[in-house]
């Protein structure tokens, strides 16, 4: 059985797209901070990522799509943080991002990583944004990091 499987590293020449939303900010701006920190640990160039800043992650997808069509990109890796509060609104900026952003991704043959909080509570945001539970923008932007390096496996 031959397996085929997408190495961590970089060759430094690969330009990525962060598209961040602002709201929650403090939690966000922290998942930018992880994804950087991994492009850079595993070979990429500072350099070339772009930070896509856009109002909620609802505009999440509207972003990606111009993004993907502009051909600038090996990747986009996409942070937010959608925190539940008193109302239903949650469920749907949470269910919609999440849908926009895999119906985005579906239409290009490029790498996208949905780094998207879904939380119940602030704290737990924050346990995943470089604390108790890690850092999920690294995590989003490893996940690019391996799709890139399958790509080329696949041909
Ligand atoms: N956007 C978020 O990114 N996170 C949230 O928690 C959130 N909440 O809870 O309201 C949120 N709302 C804004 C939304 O994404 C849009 O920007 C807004 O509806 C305008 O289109």
């Amino acid at each position: 059985m031959k397996t085929i499987e997408g190495k961590l590293n970089l060759k430094g020449d690969e330009k990525i797209a962060i598209i961040n939303s602002r709201f929650n900010h403090i939690i966000t701006d922290r998942l930018v901070e992880g994804a950087k920190d991994c492009f850079i640990r595993n070979g990429g160039d500072a350099n070339n990522i772009d930070l896509i800043l856009v109002p909620g992650a609802f505009e999440i997808p509207f972003a990606l799509d111009k993004v993907l069509a502009s051909n600038k990109y090996d990747a986009v890796c996409c942070l937010g943080a959608v925190i539940r509060g008193d109302t239903p609104h949650f469920d749907y900026i949470s269910a919609e991002a999440t849908k926009g952003i895999a119906n985005v991704a579906l239409k290009y043959a490029k790498p996208v990583s949905n780094g998207l909080l879904t939380t119940n509570t602030i704290d737990q945001a924050i346990q995943r944004a470089g604390s108790k539970a890690g850092n999920k923008g690294a995590e989003a932007m490893l996940s690019i990091i391996e799709m890139l390096n399958l790509y080329k496996e696949i041909g």
